[in-house]
C-alpha cells in the first residue's frame, strides 16, 4: 500500500542545528504544503535491501539509499529485508527537494507495515530524524516546526496551523535550473552555523519573523507574509555569503527574477519570492493576480495548498 506525504516549503526558514545527530533547529519554522505534489512510498519484504526512486533501483552505496536504511534501523532494527518503493509528483523542473516528502511518506509506510500505531505527531519526531524538514510534511495548509528546548528531542516535531486556511493563496515555481547542489542541505548548514559571524543573530532574528509571520497569517495580509518571507529568505542567504569560504545558491539567473519580481512589486503587483538551498525561486500571491503571474511568468508551475 502507498502512503503519501506533501512536500512543503519554508515561509520561515530551518538553517542551522543545535544537535547534529537528532536533527534539532536552532529556531522554529513555518511551511506551506504543496497539495499533490509530494511523495509516495510503499513497502515489502525482498530478499534484499533495495531503495528504489521513481522506478529506478539505486545502488545501494548511493547516499539517499544508505540514509534511507539507516533510517529504518535506527526505528526498526528486528526487520526483514525490505524493498522501498517511493515515486515523486514533485514537478522535476521545479528544482523541488523531496527528502521532507520523502522521508515522510517512509515514516508513514513503515507506520503502517510495523504497526507502530503512533499519531502524526510522534511520526512528524520520529522522521525529523530522517531530514528536519520532513516533521513538517504530515499535514497540509501551514505547519510550524517547534524547534523544543529538550536535549532528547522529544518536542521538536510538526504542529499544523489548521485554523489558518487561505484558499486563495498561491505558489508558483520558477524552473531556473535542476542541476544538482554541489553543496548539500545539511552539509551547507553546518557549515554556515560554524562559520558564518551572521549566523549568530539568524535564530533570534527567525523567531521574530515567526512571530510576525503568525500575526500577518491571522490578518490575511498577503503583503505582511510576503515581506517578512521576503526578508526571512534573504537574511538565509546573507548567512551563508558571509561562512567563510562564502556558500551562495544563486545564479545570475536567480537574481535576474529577483529583479523582475521587484519591478512587477513596484508596479502594483502583490507578489513575493523565496528561495531555499538552490538556485530556484518560489512565488507567493493571491488568486485574483493569476493571470498576471501567469502573463509574467508563462514558466511557472502554480500550486494552490489549499484548493488541492
Ligand atoms: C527549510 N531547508 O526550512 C530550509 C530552507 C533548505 C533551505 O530544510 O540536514 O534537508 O536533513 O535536517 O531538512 C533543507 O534541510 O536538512 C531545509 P537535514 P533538510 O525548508
Amino acid at each position: 500500500m502507498e502512503h503519501y506525504a506533501p512536500s512543503n516549503i519554508a515561509l520561515i526558514k530551518y538553517w542551522g542545528k543545535r544537535n547534529q545527530a537528532l536533527h534539532l533547529p536552532l529556531n522554529s519554522s513555518i511551511s506551506l504544503s504543496l497539495g499533490e505534489y509530494g511523495s509516495y512510498t510503499s513497502l515489502e519484504e525482498n530478499a534484499e535491501d533495495v531503495f528504489i526512486l521513481n522506478e529506478e533501483a539505486l545502488p545501494s552505496s548511493q547516499s539517499m539509499s544508505k540514509k534511507v536504511f539507516q533510517f529504518i534501523d535506527l526505528w526498526q532494527s528486528n526487520r526483514p529485508r525490505l524493498c522501498v518503493r517511493s515515486r515523486n509528483t514533485v514537478p522535476t523542473a521545479a528544482g523541488l527537494a523531496s527528502s521532507a516528502s520523502g522521508f515522510a511518506a517512509l515514516t508513514l509506510a513503515l507506520n503502517d507495515f510495523f504497526n507502530w500505531n503512533h499519531n502524526l505527531t510522534e511520526l512528524s519526531r520520529r522522521a525529523r530524524q530522517g531530514s528536519g524538514s520532513a516533521c513538517r510534511s504530515f499535514w497540509r495548509g501551514f505547519v510550524k516546526w517547534e524547534k523544543g528546548t529538550r536535549e532528547d528531542g522529544w518536542d521538536s516535531h510538526g504542529v499544523p496551523l489548521e485554523a489558518l486556511q487561505w484558499p486563495d493563496l498561491c505558489l508558483a515555481f520558477l524552473p531556473l535550473n535542476q542541476k544538482l547542489k554541489s553543496v548539500s542541505s545539511r552539509d551547507g548548514m553546518q557549515h554556515t552555523v560554524a562559520s558564518s559571524p551572521l549566523h549568530r543573530v539568524w535564530a533570534a532574528q527567525a523567531e521574530a519573523d515567526l512571530i510576525a509571520l503568525e500575526e500577518a497569517l491571522q490578518q490575511r495580509n498577503i503583503q505582511g507574509v510576503g515581506e517578512i518571507m521576503e526578508a526571512n529568505a534573504l537574511m538565509m542567504h546573507a548567512t551563508m555569503l558571509a561562512a567563510r569560504p562564502a556558500l551562495f545558491y544563486w545564479e545570475a539567473e536567480t537574481l535576474k527574477q529577483w529583479h523582475r519580481v521587484q519591478d512587477l512589486r513596484a508596479a502594483g503587483l502583490k507578489v513575493y519570492m523565496t528561495a531555499d538551498a538552490g538556485p530556484n525561486i518560489k512565488l507567493l500571491y493571491l488568486q485574483e493576480d493569476e493571470a498576471l503571474i501567469r502573463q509574467h511568468f508563462p514558466e511557472s508551475v502554480v500550486v494552490k495548498p489549499f484548493q488541492a
